[in-house]
């Protein structure tokens, strides 16, 4: 019995990684939904994914500031491509450190949003921060799928 589980458990890994797919998020000066921005600034996708931020424009990078219990913390650098997997389920909360105060702040979704009440609270206080492009990230946290 234990070796047929160990065998399921095995194809299923295999299977998950066989559709990981990598997604890209452009970090821009600007598109149409303003200044400073990523885009897709919300992002949904699956555990075992990857997401590749692209240096479209110069002057940006992505940090986690919100991540869900067990995941790891990510940051990439200094106008350099920069591709993280996420193994771990829920919602992240990522931002540009130098635009911050720009509201210049993403949201991937992967797969359940298991920690919601950890990111409806940080939200605002993330909002409070910016001086332009308010209620950006309101309007992400409203595209979570629950
Ligand atoms: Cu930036």
């Amino acid at each position: 019995m234990k070796k047929i589980l160990c065998v399921v458990a095995l194809s299923a890994a295999f299977c998950v990684n066989l559709f990981a797919k990598d997604y890209e998020v452009k970090m821009l000066d600007v598109n149409a939904e303003g200044t400073m921005v990523f885009e897709p600034g919300f992002l949904k996708i699956e555990p075992g994914d990857s997401v590749t931020f692209i240096p479209t424009h110069k002057t940006h990078w992505a940090k986690s500031v919100v991540i869900p219990a067990g995941a790891s913390k990510f940051e990439g650098k200094l106008d350099e491509k920069f591709t993280t997997k996420f193994d771990v389920e829920g919602v992240y909360i990522y931002e540009c450190p130098p635009h911050k105060i720009m509201n210049m702040i993403g949201i991937i979704q992967v797969g359940k949003p298991t920690n919601l009440d950890k990111v409806n609270a940080a939200v605002p206080k993330l909002e409070k921060r910016a001086s332009e492009n308010k209620g950006r990230l309101e309007n992400y946290a409203k595209q979570i799928v629950k």
